[in-house]
């Protein structure tokens, strides 16, 4: 159980940390300053032999085709594209190395120079373009650092940063745009406390003026929302944590945030992404629920929306369509970041998402809300350790969008098909009645409904036809 939980902090803390040590053969050690970049610049394609991925239905067996995702197909009045405006997650499909706390890395990607250098960087930023490109995704989410290597200063940091991203926007064109951008405040030393919630003044504001650089990166690629994970926002004993003046803190960096987006006219939506643990034991911004009170509280609705990871919804005891439900009905869906877990595993694995049923359930919220604009799917998932060819990109995305695509087709059948509305509208049909009415416009007193009690007796409670539920369900699948 301990070996399983220090194993857990350390998959969680490794997911993006290994892509600051060597992610390929190791041609030069890792490097921080970029003096060991000498592999020349990178000729030819980064994904030879790899087509164009289209749809080619059902029935096709080609591994590298769409199966049911049809872009420019029409669902319910909406192209499916613009049902799921997908996004490739940069940290995971260009700095995830298969590494883990057992074992080095497994994936050696052709374009790898084994440096964290800026020269390395930037051809992995070409890679990057070259593959959205291929699987014909309009848009991209990344962390500061992902993107350009940390400097000796903060400084030295925004340059290497501000090289990257004018490649970047160099290379985006006019179709392609970040979904969203972020700042890694949780891989570095200096955030071990956290970052707006560190108990070190100099600490919140090093993550105050890396919020601001992101900021202002996300807003010149056109990026479309920003989004802050709170990574290490939590604690690991209230003996010797102040709780309150921690989330007073992380209140006012929200704000301030806010501030500053009106400051720069950056229009996107800023996003809160709720995690219960990893890192720490508890994270501030444990679900949907805790969230959205911590929005009210410090008079932030209105501001910030949620985007709700599918893996990061089970890790609190929820499901996904749950933690889905409670933002929209909030008025708080903003964005999901498209993965799923384990069901025997208790730690964030950040899984493409294959089951159809979930994918349904996800799409059912989806549809409830319009749709996600200016949000979209962030595809929050890496490949398996186990999975180490560079078809296996393109392998996993497929499935992840085919999933998504299949379960838009079904929770569009079941809404077409109307019986499952039905027999939700029939089970709560006694609210239609006068008093039901009355109580739900706030007119249900108590002396009325004592009266009403008395005059009805014991109340005929109907069946909730749980099974007749899940077989309609089920037919739409
Ligand atoms: C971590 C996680 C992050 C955020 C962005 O579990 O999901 O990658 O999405 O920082
Ligand atoms: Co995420």
């Amino acid at each position: 159980m301990k070996g399983g939980r220090i194993l857990l902090l350390l998959v969680c803390s490794g997911v993006i940390t290994l892509g600051v040590f060597a992610a390929g053969p190791p041609t030069c050690p890792a490097d921080l300053g970029g003096k060991c970049s000498g592999s020349g610049e990178w000729e030819g394609e980064f994904f030879p032999g790899i087509p164009k991925i289209k749809y080619e239905g059902p029935s096709s067996k080609n591994p590298l085709a769409f199966k049911w995702y049809n872009a420019e197909e029409e669902i319910l009045g909406k192209k499916m594209k613009d049902w799921m405006r997908f996004s490739i997650a940069f940290w995971h499909t260009f700095r995830g190395t298969g590494g883990d706390p057992f074992g080095a890395p497994t994936k050696y990607w052709p374009w790898e120079d084994g440096t964290n250098s800026l020269a390395m960087a930037k051809r992995r930023m070409r890679a990057n373009f070259e593959f959205l490109e291929k699987i014909g995704v309009d848009r991209w989410c990344f962390h500061d650092r992902d993107i350009a290597p940390d400097g000796e200063t903060l400084e030295e940091s925004n340059r290497n940063l501000d090289e990257v991203v004018a490649l970047a926007k160099e290379l985006q064109g006019t179709k392609i745009r970040p979904l969203w951008g972020t700042a890694q405040l949780f891989m570095h030393p200096r955030y071990m406390h956290g970052g707006a919630t560190s108990s070190e003044v100099g600490v919140y504001a090093y993550a105050a003026a890396q919020v601001k650089k992101a900021m202002e990166v996300t807003h010149y690629l056109g990026g479309e929302n920003y989004v802050f994970w709170g990574g290490r926002e939590g604690y690991q004993s209230l003996l010797n944590t102040d709780m309150e003046r921690e989330l007073d803190h992380l209140g006012r960096f929200c704000e301030a945030a806010v501030a500053y987006k009106k400051k720069i006219g950056f229009n996107g939506t800023l996003l809160i992404e709720p995690k219960p643990q990893e890192p720490t034991k508890h994270q501030y911004d444990w679900d949907a629920a805790t969230t959205a009170n911590f929005l009210r509280k410090y008079g932030l609705i209105g501001e910030f929306k949620l985007n709700i990871e599918c893996n990061h919804a089970t890790l609190s005891g929820h499901s996904c369509h749950h933690e889905l439900e409670t933002a929209r009905i909030n008025g708080l869906l903003g964005n999901i970041d498209a993965n799923t877990g384990d069901p025997q595993i208790g730690w964030d694995t950040d899984q493409f998402m294959t089951d159809i049923s979930e994918a349904t359930m996800v799409m059912l919220s989806v549809i409830r809300n319009g749709g996600l604009a200016p949000g979209g799917f962030n595809f929050d998932a890496k490949l398996r350790r186990e999975s180490t060819e560079v078809e296996d990109i393109f392998l996993a995305h497929i499935s992840g969008m085919d999933t998504l695509a299949r379960g838009l087709r079904s929770a569009a059948k079941l809404i077409q098909d109307g019986s499952l509305a039905e027999l939700v509208r029939k089970r709560y049909q006694s609210f239609d009645t006068e008093i039901g009415a009355q109580i739900e416009a706030g007119k249900g007193d108590f002396e009325t409904l004592e009266k009403l009690a008395i005059k009805w007796g014991e109340p005929k409670v109907p069946s909730a036809k749980q099974e007749l539920a899940e077989m309609i369900f089920q037919s739409a699948l």
